[in-house]
């Protein structure tokens, strides 16, 4: 199986989560543990919204962290050039073109006028020199002939990546899967990245499907954070991909620590039940399952926690669990190695 890279966007749509606020400072220290991880692109922001927002996007480059950094855009020269001006590598151009976008993202444009904002915004980011991912919002309530449109123009204007973004989380994997290989096979040239949105709870398992059909990028948040329910998982994506042989794991203890500074940066609580990064992914407290794991580590467990600079746990069984017998007190699992 081939590796699959990950652009992280926490910098970017993870902002755009509720009660999230992350400034440069923090911004460039989350920037710091995405590059410890092993992250294959940084997506931070939206330069042409603030200066301030320019700064934020300008501070990360600067830190010269090592993966390109990638600044978002709508398909204007205005703000294909603010991410130029932010001194960033790469720029995602995103423009939907389906009914819905004509209805109420971009009201009144008729299609013709879309492609032709598509091809001049990607030819304005070449002439600038920045890599450019093309993506179309919404691409999974896009008609197969208008998404192929839309790409179309964007690979003839000069387009590095496209990008299937299922902006309402409605696709399922089995879909996810038959539009993915649709667009890989009409445009088998680029690379292709998908954009999942969490709203049913499918993004990690749709992130999983994409890459089986042929995308080659995966885009991703630590904690999932993004607009409404977020969008695939950073570090869960990590862990299933190493699992599946399509990436190697940074060294232990880099994602927790990651998930920690992201949950403290962003002031939100650090989600105990959480596969991976969580507090209780490998904690065991049926006295049954305690025992096995001190047998044999793997009884109830995917992953080694090792792997990830974890171990397993112990939590005391609650006396008053109709479960459970008064257990005695339990020994905690044995010493690997
Ligand atoms: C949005 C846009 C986006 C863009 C994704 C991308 C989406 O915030 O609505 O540019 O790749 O989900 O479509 O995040
Ligand atoms: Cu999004």
């Amino acid at each position: 199986m081939g590796s699959v890279a990950i652009i992280d966007a926490t910098l970017r749509e993870g902002r755009q989560a509720p009660e999230v606020t992350l400034d440069a400072a923090a911004s460039l220290e989350v920037a710091r543990g995405l590059a410890a991880s092993g992250v294959d692109m940084i997506e931070v922001g939206h330069p042409s919204a603030s200066p301030a927002e320019r700064e934020r996007v300008r501070a990360v480059v600067d830190a010269g962290l090592g993966p390109p950094v990638l600044a978002h855009a709508r398909a204007t020269a205005r703000d294909v050039e603010a991410v130029a001006d932010a001194g960033a590598d790469w720029v995602g151009v995103f423009l939907g073109v389906n009914e819905t976008t004509r209805r109420a993202r971009v009201p009144a444009a008729a299609i013709e006028e879309l492609l032709a904002r598509i091809d001049a915004a990607v030819r304005r980011a070449k002439e600038l020199g920045l890599g450019v991912r093309y993506t179309v919002e919404d691409a999974s309530r896009t008609t197969d002939a208008e998404l192929v449109a839309a790409y179309r123009r964007a690979v003839d204007a000069g387009a590095d990546r496209l990008c299937f973004a299922d902006s309402v989380g409605a696709l399922e994997p089995s879909v996810v899967a038959s539009r993915v290989a649709a667009v890989r096979a009409a445009f088998p040239a680029l690379p292709l990245e998908v954009h999942l949105h969490n709203d049913r709870g499918l993004a990690l398992a749709n992130a999983l499907a994409a890459v089986d059909a042929g995308a080659s990028w995966v885009s991703a948040s630590v904690l999932g954070l993004g607009e409404r329910c977020g969008i695939t998982d950073t570090c869960a994506l990590m862990a299933n991909l190493a699992h599946r042989g399509q990436r190697v794991l940074p060294p232990p203890g880099t994602l927790p620590a990651l998930a920690a500074t992201v949950a403290r940066l962003a002031g939100i609580p650090h989600p105990r039940r959480a596969p991976v990064i969580g507090l209780h992914a490998f904690t065991h407290t049926a006295r049954l399952h305690v025992l096995a794991v001190a047998r044999d580590p793997n009884a109830y467990a995917w992953m080694p926690p090792e792997a990830l600079g974890r171990v397993h746990a112990t939590a005391p069984i609650r006396e008053d669990s109709a479960e459970h017998d008064a257990p005695p007190p339990l020994a905690p699992p044995a010493p690997r190695g």
